[in-house]
């Protein structure tokens, strides 16, 4: 997945750089500049007083010294007023600067922490949002693995509507599908000679009359094996009339493993990569069924899961990153790879 949500302290990172949330002195502070500089050791202190600061909106590289990190990329994000002081196009500009001083020193990796989101104050779905958009349009003309580093679980919050929505949407259909289950579990602990009250015929007897039809006509169906999770893929990007690189980064999954896909009709993806290839296509409820079902996979209503990319297609919501941010508001694994 290019472009990656998740919990962790960032000094602990493995990227080749962490970006620091930083003041325009440059000279360390609280929060991640606390950590950072800490987890740095004085090295990066002493490296930080020969860069005469930095303004807001502006980044500039160091060295990661005792971090796992190879740099550290320091940026300042705005102090959050009311939103009316050009406060997203600074805080705009912290990712990309960010993004491009990476870029240009040769990192394929690197983690963000929410900026402007702690001490300056900013709103942290809106402090979200504004890095998920940069990052992710930033993603779309370069290759790079982009973190972003949710510390704890009360520094992350997706809009509280849209969170209000899916709950409800989630127990709506998941008490349903509790019924379905019930049912569904006690057909299946049915022994096997129980009659069963449509076709009179036992369970077992059913099993043995078919199995010598299918056994005559299995290598006959093995040479008509229908079209493939690989193939309808490529059938699907060729109708929408858009590109590979289109389609791959639209759902969030990179170069290496679309490659692998097109190279092999038989390849099994995991869920999360079929339906972060439906959301690309912008594929009906129905079709990413289809899509699901050539891989081996249905959606259903016993798993959350599968319940809020439901809500997000029947809303015509084809947005993977912001399905993203919705997953792992309710501790979901992500789409993409
Ligand atoms: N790893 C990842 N994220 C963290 C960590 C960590 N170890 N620690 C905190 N956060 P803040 P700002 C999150 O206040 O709002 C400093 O004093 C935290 O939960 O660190 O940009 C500077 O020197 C929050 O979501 O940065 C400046 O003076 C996010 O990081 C000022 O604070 C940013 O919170 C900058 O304020």
């Amino acid at each position: 997945m290019p472009l990656e949500i998740v919990r962790n302290d960032i000094t602990k990172m493995s990227v080749d750089a962490i970006v620091n949330a930083a003041n325009e002195s440059l000279l360390g502070g609280g929060g991640v500049d606390g950590a950072i500089h800490r987890a740095a050791g004085s090295g990066l202190l002493k490296e930080c007083k020969t860069l005469g600061g930095c303004k807001t909106g502006k980044a500039k590289i160091t060295g990661g010294y005792s971090l796992p990190a190879k740099y550290v990329i320091h940026t300042v994000g705005p102090i959050y007023q009311d939103g009316k002081h050009g406060e997203q196009a600074l805080l705009e500009s912290c990712y990309r600067e960010s993004l491009s001083l990476a870029s240009a020193n040769g990192c394929r990796s690197v983690a963000f922490p929410l900026i402007s989101s702690g001490v300056y104050g900013y709103p942290k779905d809106q402090a979200l949002r504004v890095a998920i958009n940069v990052i992710s349009d930033f993603l779309l003309e370069n290759e790079m693995k982009v973190y972003i580093v949710i510390f704890d679980k009360a520094s992350y919050k997706i809009g509280e509507k849209l969170f209000a929505d899916i709950a409800e949407y989630i127990d709506d259909n998941y008490v349903e599908a509790h019924f379905d289950f019930r049912f569904e579990s006690v057909r299946m602990s049915m022994p096997c000679g129980h009659k069963s009250s449509n076709s009179g015929r036992s369970v077992f007897e059913t099993r043995s009359l078919s199995e010598s039809v299918e056994r005559d006509s299995l290598g006959e169906k093995l040479k008509q094996l229908d079209e493939s999770f690989s193939q309808m893929l490529l059938r699907k990007i060729d109708e929408k009339g858009i590109t590979d690189a289109q389609c791959y980064k639209k759902a969030n999954i990179d170069r290496k493993l679309f490659s692998k896909i097109r190279g092999d009709i038989h390849y099994k993806p995991s869920k999360p990569t079929v339906i972060a290839f439906a959301v690309a296509l912008e594929l009906s409820l129905a079709e990413t069924e289809e899509l699901l079902k050539k891989a081996g996979f249905a959606l259903s209503h016993s798993n959350k899961f599968d319940i809020i990319i439901e809500y997000f297609i029947v809303r015509g919501n084809y947005n993977v990153f912001e399905i993203n941010e919705a997953l792992f508001a309710f501790d979901q694994c992500l789409l993409g790879a």
